[in-house]
């Protein structure tokens, strides 16, 4: 198991490279190319600067989160094979660059969506936050505008202004894709992909829907456990893997995490680990990565991982904002990196006490 933390890049993170490498629980660093567009090309010198800068910061480059997906080929318009063809460009440029490792989601329009950026709690600090009926009383048309004035003025991973600026196209661009559409998609663009990612060695992992239901009518596939072993099955190379996001699969508290980790052995190649309190129906907010602040019982989840044999990348995912600091949400340093240790923590003791 290898434990990472999410760095956006210079001029995109608050946090440094400094203050990462002296968390020590972190041996590795998950980036992206945070100004590409989707569907553009990454040139092998942009990779190669981002590996740099990394490793000149004292820490590898341990995986690409995200090389996202453009809306094409999400909604299978007749120009996704042009994108598909520059996707693999990128997959061949990163492969020769020796990433293994590449996150992605197919959510139609957002990523994950809350209804508060900033939900204060009682001790103080403050969480990400979802409320369906909050949600419902979005004209979808305006969400950017909520999103945007409340994430301290950084761009939130898949909230490209580009593209929120054609928010109205793109809902009528996907208004006819359903499940089965969107699934189909999905395999399309993993059989047209495979064979560069084996032959490179590339580890894609889809990461699950955030929250794990169709947001402002928008279809949403990679939700829970069934859906993920069909789309598995439909392309059962190895190469075609998961992201086990605990806070992503946890929003749905019918998603039995420990039970799909088991169903998915072998096949999960990167573990976003994060809690998440239900507190209605519908009604989630982000915690501490502590079982106890929250309603996953992450031992439990670690100790799954540690059983089916997971020897990938880990990192904490979303914190809660501490000690007043002003980063992107969820994206601060302080809950992150007391997230990492905890983890670090339970890992070394299953390790331990199997050996
Ligand atoms: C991330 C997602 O911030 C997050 O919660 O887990 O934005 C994730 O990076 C993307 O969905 C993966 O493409
Ligand atoms: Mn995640």
């Amino acid at each position: 198991m290898k434990m990472t933390m999410r760095y956006y890049g210079k001029g995109y993170d608050s946090i440094t490279l400094e203050q990462l490498r002296q968390i020590r629980y972190v041996e590795g660093l998950i980036s992206t190319l945070y100004y590409k567009q989707p569907g553009e090309l990454w040139t092998r010198e942009e990779i190669r600067a981002l590996k740099k800068e990394i490793e000149d910061g004292g820490l590898e480059l341990s995986g690409i989160e995200s090389v996202n997906i453009h809306d094409a080929i999400k909604i299978g318009s007749p120009e996704r094979d042009m994108y598909i063809e520059n996707y693999i460009k990128t997959l061949e440029n990163l492969g020769e660059e020796g990433i293994d490792l590449v996150c992605y989601n197919f959510m139609p329009v957002f990523d994950w969506t809350r209804s508060d950026l900033a939900k204060p709690r009682p001790d103080g600090s403050t969480v990400l936050a979802y409320d369906q009926s909050e949600i419902d009383k979005i004209d979808p048309e305006n969400i950017f505008e909520n999103i945007d004035k409340n994430s301290n003025g950084f761009v939130l991973p898949g909230w490209e202004p580009e593209r929120m600026a054609r928010i109205k196209e793109l809902f009528e661009a996907y208004a006819d894709v359903d499940e089965e559409k969107l699934f189909a998609n999905l395999v399309y663009f993993l059989k047209a992909i495979m064979p560069t990612c084996e032959k490179y060695g590339i580890k894609m992992a889809i990461h699950p829907d955030d929250p794990a239901w169709s947001v402002f009518g928008l279809s949403r596939i990679i939700t829970n456990k069934e859906n993920l072993l069909r789309m598995l099955e439909a392309v059962p190379s190895v190469y075609n893997g998961v992201t086990l996001c605990t806070g992503s699969l946890g929003s749905n508290p019918d998603n039995d995490i420990v039970g799909i980790i088991h169903a998915l052995k072998g096949r999960i190649h990167f573990a976003h680990i994060r809690n998440i309190k239900h507190t209605a129906p519908g009604k989630f907010e982000e915690a501490a990565h502590l079982s106890a602040d929250g309603s996953l019982d992450i031992m439990q989840i670690v100790k799954a991982l540690y059983e089916v044999g997971f020897d990938g990348v880990i990192r904490p995912d979303h914190g809660r904002a501490l000690w007043g600091e002003k980063a992107m949400p969820g994206y601060g340093l302080y809950d992150r990196a007391l997230g990492a240790a905890y983890l670090c923590g339970l890992w070394e003791m299953i390790d331990k006490l199997s050996k």
